[in-house]
């Protein structure tokens, strides 16, 4: 498929139907005449937004990797799922039809979704589930994004079978800010797990006991030629010589920074979580999960086979080694006459190991906004609330019958996050009392050397709520996370927050110092993301206005620390005016009908200054 920085509509109508096309191939489900494209033209603006519609169909499929067989909730029989393709500023209604056997919620990650957090998707925070055997349709409605973006589940672990690339294409006025690349290649980085992860999850949840890890990576649904019973699979990229690609990377990965590297091949990094780069030019990229990056790629080697390669950057304690160690390889393959036969591909000698944290700095820390004429910044400067937020690892302390027990979790100012039956959103929205209280903390409980060897012992002591932060609307908002040692557990946490993009003005190591760190802030080009990593044992600072209404969800998107309660949420209040307020919600929501089966066991902890008390 061509790229369509230049085409007409009817070109973008085209490339629709066909997408539709392959989807109802692949599912078999979709008839004919699903797709509607209804534009309205404003008298005088060459630009249409555009309406699209898409059908997913949430069914568990048989799937066979690593030589086992297993079962797995996925979308329109496929893994990854459908793509969605938009320009700018469209709006695309999703009818989730649940076939499953659970509930499942759907979020479009990094969509602003202005004023409508009625389909942002995380459960218990913005709706409940879609019951197997409903369906429920999403207003996904895109602004100011650009790039390559992404869907996923958003309940329980479901998401690693639940996932799949969104694709914003510049406006026709606009076009790309590099020259227009000669054709697009998607790659999506995921997990593989050969049980059934919620089922584990749930147990490890209800023993207080670490969670599993994966048996591999996969880059678009293939663990490649190093793993068992995978050759025959492996994802195979086509490229002709001297072309140059979009590269639109997800990484997918359930619990996992990735490096992610092509043998011979330069890449050249120049957008982020739907926002432009200035160009990096690398030979590997770090990706949390949860982002997503646009690469230019120039097929200019001598015609052969190169190893495209992912594997975990892992950068929590050198001595704990039980992470997923497999190298996820695709291949890509230049097309003309040459033997395929004989030659094995070259690996990216250029993916750093598996603890390399210098690299993965050296890279974070090139990343600069784009802020040009036509992408300016706009970073908050009157800084109306200021947070500063220790992200660690916890065990919840409770009394059981007498003996003093605990549970691992993770918390965010010393708060590991509980859901409640019923949604965040429409508590507040139907002013329910008794669902949430607005008392999460501004700062950690107390202070000490966050990142010491040695920490206080108190330190790990959390207790459980769902405690929410308030904001007024065009609140300007500076956080400062704060990584820390305690329970020995210091590691990189990509925090992610929905409804917004945030600019990462700084970070380092150590203790934040709120003195002498804000003097080296980038107020002139930080990145603009929606995910984005704490240092292992620094700190990073963030801004952005409070400009959406609606209830957010921050979090960790590693799967495991979101279970542990490593998220808050914060309610935008709304303007003066109805174009400033929470849109009115849609006419059907899914009903509340009872907790997670999958979560945290919840302790009472009523009484803040004692310990935890088992319901
Ligand atoms: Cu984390």
């Amino acid at each position: 498929m061509s790229l369509a920085s230049a085409s007409t509509e009817a070109d973008q109508a085209d490339s629709l139907r066909s997408e539709k096309g392959s989807m109802a191939l692949t599912s078999g489900f979709l008839g004919i005449g699903l797709l509607l494209i209804i534009c309205w033209m404003l008298p005088g603006l060459a630009q249409a937004n555009m309406i699209h519609y898409y059908d997913f169909v949430l069914k568990e499929i048989n799937f066979t990797r690593l030589c086992s067989s297993k079962s797995l909730l996925v979308v329109n029989e496929s893994l990854p799922g459908p793509v969605i393709r938009v320009t700018k500023g469209d709006t695309v209604y999703v009818n989730v039809h649940n076939q499953g056997s659970y509930g499942v919620t759907i979020h479009w990650h990094g969509v602003h979704q202005p004023r409508n957090p009625w389909s942002d998707g995380p459960e218990y925070i913005t709706q409940c589930p879609i019951e197997p055997s409903s369906n429920f349709t999403y207003e996904i409605i895109f602004s100011d994004e650009e790039g390559t973006l992404w869907w996923h589940a958003h309940s329980d672990w479901t998401r690693a079978g639940v996932h799949g690339a969104i694709v914003v294409l510049p406006s026709n006025n606009t076009g790309f800010p590099f020259p227009q690349p000669d054709a697009e290649e998607i790659v999506v980085l995921g997990s593989w797990y050969k049980g059934d992860v919620n089922a584990e999850v749930a147990e490890d949840l209800e023993a207080g006991a670490d969670t599993p890890r994966s048996n591999s990576y996969i880059i678009n649904g293939q663990p490649g030629d190093f793993l068992p019973c995978s050759n025959q699979s492996t994802y195979k990229w086509r490229v002709d010589y001297g072309k140059t690609y979009l590269l639109r990377l997800v990484n997918a990965a359930m619990n996992a920074e990735l490096y992610f590297a092509i043998a011979q091949h330069s890449l050249t990094v120049v957008g982020m979580d739907g926002s432009y780069l200035k160009p990096v030019e690398t030979d590997f990229v770090m990706i949390s999960p949860g982002q997503t990056m646009d690469i230019l790629v120039k097929a200019n080697q001598p015609l052969g086979r190169y190893y495209i390669a992912a594997r975990q950057f892992d950068s929590a304690r050198p001595d704990v080694t039980d992470y997923d160690q497999t190298n996820a390889t695709a291949i890509l393959e230049y097309s003309g006459n040459y033997s395929t036969s004989s030659s094995t591909p070259i690996f990216p000698s250029s993916l750093p190991t598996y603890q390399d944290i210098k690299s993965a700095l050296n890279f974070t820390n090139r990343l600069r906004s784009l802020a040009d004429q036509d992408h300016p910044v706009n970073i908050p400067i009157n800084i109306t609330t200021r947070m500063y937020i220790t992200v660690t690892m916890n065990n919840v302390v409770f009394d059981y019958e007498g003996v003093s027990s605990s549970a691992l979790s993770s918390a965010l100012n010393n708060v590991s996050w509980i859901n409640q039956d019923t949604d965040v959103l429409l508590a507040y929205y139907r002013n329910l009392s008794g669902f949430y209280t607005t008392d999460f903390p501004d700062f950690p409980p107390s202070f000490f050397n966050f990142t010491a060897l040695d920490v206080p012992d108190n330190a790990t002591d959390t207790i459980q709520g769902t405690k929410v932060k308030m904001l007024d609307y065009n609140e300007e908002v500076e956080i400062v996370f704060q990584g820390t040692n305690v329970f020995d557990a210091s590691e990189d946490h990509p925090m992610h927050l929905h409804g917004y993009t945030f600019y990462v003005v700084g970070s380092g190591g150590g203790n934040f110092d709120n003195e002498t760190d804000p003097k080296g802030y980038n107020l002139v080009d930080p990145p603009k993301m929606n995910t984005v990593s704490v240092p292992k044992n620094g700190w990073l600072a963030l801004r952005f206005k409070a400009s959406n209404p609606g209830v957010w969800l921050w979090h960790c998107h590693l799967d495991r620390h979101l279970s542990w309660g490593m998220n808050t949420v914060f309610i935008v209040r709304n303007g003066d005016t109805p174009e400033t307020s929470i849109r009115e919600p849609p006419p059907y929501l899914p009903p509340c009908t009872g907790s997670s089966p999958i979560q945290l066991l919840h302790f009472d902890n009523s009484n803040e200054n004692k310990l935890n008390t088992i319901n």
